[in-house]
């Protein structure tokens, strides 16, 4: 029936980078979860929530098409898929409710260690490999350079030894990766958190008595953590 309220749903991270400290956030917030089971979604057992367990790339989708109440994901993959869907002139509508303090890391031009680089100009004609390239694209544009984007979904950091490519474009944190194929970071076009975000139109009052009651909670949580 319509007058009964629905389940909160919260997409994360199934396994990756933000899986731990997502889950480790809900705990905190008092969400009894059990997550041992290999399930797509898990019942929260002591609140109307229900949490889905996807593919990060899959999150801002899943909120900005109002499947998913609220996500918590990468900026760096938010903002990537906003501008794709702007560009297809599909809806890219959402809230940030809190920008989290896990998930850091830089977005990043590299190039062979070897290389002369003085400067973005000299990408001019060049060919770069990301996972990103709406947002390499943005910032290539706002540089005015030109060079081709050419779009990998993994092992970005050796398509210049693979010879696919001049130079990468690609998520940096410790830097690790980059020593290790032999490049260096030379320019940062963007730098990401974790983002917690909620769909446009979220009317429920029952859902939303359920965001008000935790929103204080992950402030708490963060401060405490400062
Ligand atoms: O399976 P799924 O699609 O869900 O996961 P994924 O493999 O696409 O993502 P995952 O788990 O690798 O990353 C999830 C999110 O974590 C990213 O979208 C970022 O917002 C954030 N994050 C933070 C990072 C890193 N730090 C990071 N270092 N994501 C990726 N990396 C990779 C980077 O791509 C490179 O391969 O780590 C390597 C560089 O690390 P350093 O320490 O060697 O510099
Ligand atoms: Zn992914």
């Amino acid at each position: 029936p319509a007058t009964e309220s629905k389940r909160l749903r919260i997409a994360m991270q199934k396994s990756g980078r933000l899986s731990v400290d997502s889950q480790a956030l809900f705990a905190s917030c008092g969400l009894k979860i059990n997550l041992r089971e290999q399930r797509l979604i898990a019942h929260v057992e002591n609140m109307d929530i229900d949490i889905l367990r996807v593919r990060d790339d899959d999150i801002p989708g899943l909120v900005m098409d109002g499947v998913c109440d609220l996500g918590i994901v990468g900026e760096n993959v938010l903002e990537e898929e906003s501008l794709q869907r702007k560009m297809d002139n599909d809806s890219f509508d959402y809230t940030v409710l809190k920008r989290l303090d896990f998930g850091g890391c830089r977005l990043s031009i590299a190039v062979p260690q070897e290389e002369d680089y003085t400067g973005v100009a000299s990408l001019d004609g060049k060919t770069i490999a990301t996972t990103y390239p709406r947002l390499l694209a943005r910032y290539l544009k706002e540089q005015g350079v030109n060079a081709r984007i050419v779009n990998l979904k993994g092992s970005v950091e050796v398509a210049p030894r693979a010879g696919l490519a001049d130079a990468i474009c690609d998520l940096v944190s410790t830097g690790a990766t980059l020593e290790a194929n032999g490049l260096k970071e030379v320019d940062v076009i963007y730098r990401s958190k974790a983002v917690l975000i909620q769909r446009k139109g979220l009317t429920d009052s029952k859902q939303l008595q359920l965001i008000n009651k935790l929103m204080p909670r992950i402030n708490g949580v963060m401060q405490a953590n400062e």
